[in-house]
């Protein structure tokens, strides 16, 4: 396991994130001979640069924190040194570890405190794009993230490159911002028209990719005839994003780390929690082309550059330039077919829970005064969700994979999915086969604070 991996065949890439800051530390407790050094995670106080402007903000060395990368099979294992002084977890999200390796405070495991270590150890068994970050408070609102790919033991997909892009809502250590607790200033007066896709209330002051803001983007490069894989990933408090690159087409290849088939689309939407893995030929004879996440519902952009690989600089797109493929062709979940689908069991479902999103509210109810999900181990369990409130709800579940249920029978696989506003419905199935207490939650940060959260509870 190595977050420096450079294949010969390929070469993956963080774009504009320093990937260097894993160190190679014994791993405490017992481990077997042969095991290998676990890798460490510090998260401490330190200050990022925005185009200059300097944020004091937390952090596990740079942000995004470094790269994790291992192939499908191998163990993660990962110490934190916990440098902060706060308690703090990693919540490794996406995948499904035994339920004591979750990183949930209080449910999972007791927390990190100030200048404690905790190993995290665990095989990853399922390749695909993932992220870890804090799951205390507000921790993640501030640069506690970072990316986590699991690769596959064969590559069924060609490309020449990969980036990761991660896209995230600012507000920490900026001037006009002082609190991170309460992540943004509220928004002026809403006018929210029905029509308007919105996950989120607050205003953040800066939209940044990999780590940087508009003025100081990512540089992605290419060469004419290349192809590229871009693992988009929304690590965003309180945005949805749109995201598009300019005079290129995406074919969208997973979502949430898990393989559909693959589509070809203009733009795709991510809740926060959500990512995407797109295919982009670069089919131009060179450039710079802005590579677009318009935050749903409000103002502003945040973008990384494409530069076809020779084309000079002074050809980059102005920070603010917004690509007419945003408007373009967006895929939806009833369009995306899994190509591994859930081995879900005939006859239906043995467990159904009808949710009702309310506010931040589920079905009334505010965690932790919330009723647990029973489930048992082996059920075919199935969540319907409706959203009566005019935000849409990125709904994340954790130790599980999913399937979303659409006219098709064969809906994406996923752990988080977008729960549209103004009466949207999305039903999911999973399989109880993970067995501990894990968080059911809106990936809305705020709306998790408040409380819109479930625990499902496997019982005997
Ligand atoms: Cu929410």
């Amino acid at each position: 396991m190595s977050g420096l991996r450079t294949p010969l065949t390929r070469r993956a890439f963080l774009a504009g994130s320093a990937a260097a800051g894993l160190a190679l530390v014994p791993g405490c407790g017992a481990p077997a001979p042969a095991a290998a050094p676990a890798l460490r995670l510090r998260p401490a106080a330190m200050t990022l640069d925005l185009a200059g402007t300097p944020a004091r903000t937390w952090g596990y060395g740079t942000v995004p924190g470094p790269e994790i990368r291992l192939r499908a099979g191998e163990v993660l294992r990962v110490q934190v040194d916990n440098a902060l002084p706060e308690d703090t977890t990693v919540h490794w999200h996406g995948l499904a570890p035994p339920n004591a390796m979750d990183g949930v405070p209080g449910v999972t495991q007791r927390p990190v405190r100030p200048g404690e270590e905790f190993l995290y150890e665990f095989p990853a068994t399922v390749p695909g794009s993932f992220m870890y970050h804090s799951h205390v408070g507000m921790q993640l609102d501030r640069g506690l993230y970072g990316p986590l790919v699991v690769e596959p033991r064969d590559e069924p997909l060609a490309y020449d490159r990969e980036y990761v892009l991660m896209l995230d809502d600012w507000a920490d250590g900026l001037a006009d911002h002082t609190s991170h607790r309460g992540g943004g200033r509220p928004p002026p007066p809403p006018v929210d028209p029905r029509d308007v896709v919105s996950f989120g209330g607050r205003t953040y002051p800066a939209l940044l990719v990999n780590g940087r803001p508009p003025q100081d983007p990512a540089v992605l490069e290419g060469r004419p005839g290349d192809r590229l894989r871009l693992r988009v990933m929304n690590v965003a408090a309180d945005t949805g994003f749109r995201f598009a690159v300019a005079g290129h087409r995406l074919t969208v290849t997973h979502t949430d780390g898990m393989p559909v088939e693959p589509v070809a689309v203009d733009t795709v939407r991510l809740g926060m929690g959500e990512r995407c893995d797109v295919l982009v030929q670069l089919d131009r004879s060179g450039g710079a082309w802005q590579v677009a996440a318009q935050p749903e519902g409000r103002p502003g952009l945040g973008r990384a550059v494409l530069r076809y690989t020779g084309s000079p600089v002074s050809t980059a797109p102005p920070p603010d330039a917004r690509p007419a493929e945003l408007d373009g062709r967006l895929v939806g979940y009833d369009e995306l077919l899994a190509v591994d689908p859930l081995p879900l069991p005939a006859g239906g479902p043995d467990r159904v829970f009808d949710l009702t999103l309310e506010g931040t509210e589920i079905s009334g109810q505010s965690y932790p005064d919330a009723d647990p999900l029973p489930v048992v181990e082996g059920q075919r369990v199935r969540l319907t969700m409706r959203n009566t409130g005019a935000k849409w709800h990125p709904m994340h579940l954790h130790g599980h994979h999913f399937q979303v249920l659409t006219a098709s029978g064969r809906g994406p696989v996923k752990d988080t999915v977008a729960v549209p506003a103004h009466g949207g419905e999305v039903t999911i199935d999973f399989l109880a086969t993970n067995p501990g207490r894990w968080l059911f939650h809106c990936h809305n940060h705020h709306h998790m604070e408040d409380g819109m959260v479930r625990l499902v509870e496997y019982r005997r």
